[in-house]
């Protein structure tokens, strides 16, 4: 690590008051230069102690940047990871409150909940189908505090990974009735549609984002424990929004989960 402990908590409370009070900041990268990999998480891991000790209990695991599409409209190659907290969550066909924002963007997900721990190095994509309770789709809404999404690596890890809200949908299904990586996602805004894919734009197989996740945690000695909620990232490219719009994404074999905003 580079940046000094009180530096870390500096960074932690910026960007988590960027976020509650919905203002946009410049990269801290900017500012920080020699910031590395564990800082970055650092910073993420102290903005989720910051949240649960203000109650709000941490609901997930998400994996961001996991698609192909997401990685060329993002210019990056590398998969991220963060969390989401309860109050993050928004009921399937509710609203969702723009005031809030910053200036979100939706991307569709397909979803475990995990039965069993999963725990890296070494884990892969058969170990993850092992522990998989069941499958469920979902919107994310990533809402990243960065001016106009201008951000690196390091520095959107440590802003939780644009994490902002997120809604599921009630459809949960066994692993074995599904083909993840065929299975269809169609993304319409205000009934037009505007982008779609199939799940293997997933690193090739949505569970293999999860496995990256636990190895990732693996390495910081953390595990996945079971009864886990983790979005596997978006399959398309994200699709900016603003009040007035109504999304709905159509799921093959999970249903549609849809939003609007206000
Ligand atoms: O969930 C995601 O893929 C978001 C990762 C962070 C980058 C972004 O804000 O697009
Ligand atoms: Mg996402």
């Amino acid at each position: 690590m580079n940046l000094t402990r009180e530096t870390v908590l500096n960074l932690a409370e910026h960007l988590e008051n960027a976020e509650l009070e919905a203002h946009d900041v410049l990269k801290i990268t900017d500012d920080y230069p020699d910031m590395d990999w564990d800082d970055a998480y650092a910073i993420q891991e102290e903005i989720q102690r910051r949240k649960e000790a203000r109650g709000n209990k941490t609901v997930g695991l998400k994996c961001g940047l996991t698609s192909f599409a997401k990685m060329k409209q993002m210019g990056v190659e590398t998969p991220v990871f963060g969390f989401v907290s309860d109050y993050m969550a928004r009921p399937d066909g509710g609203e969702i409150k723009t005031s809030e924002l910053i200036h979100p963007k939706v991307e569709a997900e397909i979803c475990i909940v995990t039965r069993s721990e999963l725990r890296g190095p070494g884990c892969h994509v058969g170990a993850v189908m092992a522990a998989t309770e069941f499958v469920l789709p979902a919107v994310e809404i990533i809402d990243s505090r960065y001016r106009d999404f201008k951000f690196d690596l390091k520095s959107v890890i440590a802003d939780n990974t644009s994490a902002s809200r997120f809604v599921v949908g009630g459809r949960a299904r066994a692993l074995d009735e599904l083909d993840l990586r065929t299975l269809g996602v169609v993304l319409e805004k205000n009934g037009e549609v505007v982008t779609m894919a199939a799940g293997a734009a997933v690193l090739g197989h949505p569970l293999a984002a999860v496995a990256m996740l636990a190895n990732h945690l693996g390495e910081r000695e953390q595990a996945i424990p079971a009864g886990t909620f983790i979005m596997t990232g978006g399959v398309t490219e994200a699709i900016a929004v603003a009040a007035g719009d109504n999304v709905a994404v159509r799921f093959q074999d999970l249903g549609t989960v849809s939003m609007r905003f206000v």
